[in-house]
């Protein structure tokens, strides 16, 4: 029998209780997984096996249409090299944009993705309030919604579909395989999300670094050295003048100390660029810096946003 779960589209099994898609009884529609997840509200990291490279070949072969789903704490260039190896017809989706600070405007983030990253056509702006993906499905009956896990593909599908057996949460990989969703004659696919090593990094602290709520972001003017301490996840070290502002979900607790950083890597930031922290967000530096940070901290340098 092959039935999968109604929520992440895994196959249901009932033989092996550590392995994904586990049910006691095969009558049942949700896998043990999303029916802890959806009715205690418990967050299983089942190491769910995910492969980038096979994601991109089944969009590849099998879809006539991508929305691929971002949000913009979580641009870069490993994301956009995701996205261009994906051929077929497709729209760059800038979900969340109900967190984005009042500062950040959408021009600001077509002017970004445009220059920064050449990303020039079929770009969306979108929430999950939002249903303006509607009109852009007609002509197309296999819609393929990609993305790095946790960017809201699934609660796209269920807004857009009205299909709410979908599982939407914050836990790591909630959709853990392809979950197709029948609408007006057309098949929409919810895909397992992509992972980047920066997602697998942070995955204990999901829901801090996920933001729900308009951002603020958080300025620290620096005349004298100063270590930022991030939620005890990573610190970053600034010893000159200078004027930061973070660009981070509310609820990760910023600390200013003067410890030194232990291990560390050295950056230069030249002046007005945005430092991305991998999975967390970015850091505009006003002036040209030299930046200590822990020595395993997944980061990049681009062009501000607000250049
Ligand atoms: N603030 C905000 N949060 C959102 C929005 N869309 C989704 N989320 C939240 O983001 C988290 C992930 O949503 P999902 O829909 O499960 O994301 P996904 O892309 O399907 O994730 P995977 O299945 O892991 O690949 C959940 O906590 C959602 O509530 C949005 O428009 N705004
Ligand atoms: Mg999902």
């Amino acid at each position: 029998m092959n039935k999968k779960c109604v929520g992440c589209g895994i196959l249901l099994q009932n033989e092996n209780k550590e392995k994904s898609g586990y049910v006691a009884d095969l009558s049942y529609n949700y896998c043990e997984r999303c029916f802890r997840n959806i009715n205690y509200s418990e967050i299983n990291d089942l190491n769910v096996a995910i492969d980038n490279n096979s994601i991109i070949d089944t969009i590849n072969k099998k879809s006539d249409l991508v929305f691929f789903v971002a949000d913009l704490l979580n641009l870069s260039s490993d994301l956009i090299n995701i996205y261009e190896r994906i051929f077929k017809p497709k729209y760059f989706v800038i979900n969340k944009i109900d967190v984005l600070p009042k500062n950040v405007t959408l021009e600001k983030i077509t002017n970004l993705l445009t220059n920064e990253y050449k990303v020039n056509e079929n770009i969306i702006y979108t929430s999950k309030n939002n249903s303006n993906l509607l009109d852009r499905i007609k002509l197309s009956n296999n819609i393929y919604f990609c993305g790095l896990s946790n960017s809201g593909k699934s609660t796209l599908i269920s807004m857009l579909t009205g299909e709410n057996n979908l599982i939407k949460s914050y836990m790591l990989n909630s959709t853990q395989d392809y979950n197709t969703v029948n609408f007006e004659n057309k098949k929409i696919v919810d895909c397992p999300g992509f992972i980047l090593p920066s997602n697998l990094q942070n995955d204990k602290l999901l829901k801090i670094i996920l933001p729900n709520k308009k951002i603020n972001p958080r300025t620290y003017q620096i005349s004298k050295p100063v270590t930022l301490n991030f939620h005890n996840m990573f610190s970053i070290r600034l010893t000159d003048v200078n004027s930061i502002i973070c660009y981070v979900s509310n609820g990760l607790v910023i600390k200013k100390i003067y410890k030194d950083i232990d291990e560390y890597q050295e950056i230069v930031v030249p002046s007005n660029s945005d430092l991305i922290i991998k999975g967390i967000g970015f850091i505009n530096v006003k002036n040209k810096a030299i930046i200590k940070m822990d020595k395993n901290l997944i980061i990049e340098i681009r062009n501000s946003i607000f250049k």
